[in-house]
């Protein structure tokens, strides 16, 4: 199982005014908090900066891999930004992730290249040219026409991370059993092929959001999900984490478990 830290994101406030001010230390010092706290990759994404997306993705790799050795996942739809930062991590030997590929045609072939030159871990979004997925039908029909692509195309099951999309349900009371019942085909159908999501998405426009976020976690996790992009420096989030992994028989004699108990990473 797999923790991608989300919080080198140019949405938020904070990370906003680092890179306007390109104050490289606030920035070292999320990815160094996230990798502390039991990130596996850290996600970056600058996908605001429109203007100059991929000088600033660029940027924020360098600043990132000075002083930081957790692989990387590198964020944005537009092919040119994932392209540049790919370019400015490989100098270094560690695993890539790139976030991300869909079934759309002008995007699966602008960025199945990268894949390939990169050797790179790659998440795959349930969405096609018709848009994006609302029930588990939808999810299913476009992961059998993205996996098989994909491993057509010579990339490893094993390298693949579909993401199923997930969508708030303040806009649709099913949304959450959709991706699970998705998830749980997926699982069943490529069991060699992972799952990732974001959770904020699940609890957009409700109040507590972080409640929602954490039994989503669990929930998905039943249902097959093997990775994560979160915020791994909420302790209450990676405790259940952990001890969902354990419960559902994911982390031989609580290794992990203890693991992460004796380095203090959750409450
Ligand atoms: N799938 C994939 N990639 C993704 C997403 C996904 N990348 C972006 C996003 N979704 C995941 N990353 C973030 C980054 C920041 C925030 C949310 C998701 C964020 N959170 C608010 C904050 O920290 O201020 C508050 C969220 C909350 O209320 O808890 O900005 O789905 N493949």
């Amino acid at each position: 199982m797999l923790i991608v830290g989300e919080l080198i994101n140019s949405s938020r406030e904070a990370v906003r005014r680092a890179i306007e001010g390109r104050d490289s230390a606030a920035i070292q010092r999320l990815a160094l908090s996230q990798a502390a706290a039991g990130a596996d990759y850290i996600d970056i994404n600058c996908g605001t900066r429109i203007e100059d997306e991929e000088e600033t993705m660029q940027w924020l790799v360098q600043c990132i891999q000075e002083v930081c050795d957790a692989p990387l996942c590198i964020d944005s739809p537009a092919p040119g930004a994932l392209a540049a930062g790919l370019e400015a991590a490989q100098r270094r030997d560690k695993p890539l992730m790139i976030n991300s590929i869909t079934a759309e045609q002008m995007r699966y072939a602008a960025v199945l290249p990268l894949v390939r030159k990169y050797k790179a871990k790659v998440i795959a979004l349930l969405m096609d040219d018709r848009g994006m997925p609302e029930t588990a039908a939808d999810r299913i029909r476009i992961a059998d026409r993205l996996i098989g692509d994909l491993i057509a195309d010579g990339i490893a099951p094993g390298d693949i991370y579909i993401d199923p999309l997930v969508k708030p349900i303040s806009t649709g009371s099913s949304f959450g059993r959709e991706v699970l019942e998705a998830v749980r085909y997926i699982s069943e159908r490529y069991p060699e092929v992972h799952k990732i999501c974001g959770l904020s998405n699940i609890s957009f426009g409700l109040p507590n959001r972080k409640i929602l976020n954490r039994i989503f976690m669990i929930q998905a996790m039943a249902a097959g999900m093997d990775a994560y992009i979160l915020d791994p420096t909420d302790r209450a989030m990676m405790g259940l984490f952990y001890g969902s992994r354990a419960l559902l028989g994911y982390d031989p004699y609580c290794a992990g478990y203890l693991k992460a108990h004796r380095s203090g990473l959750y409450d």
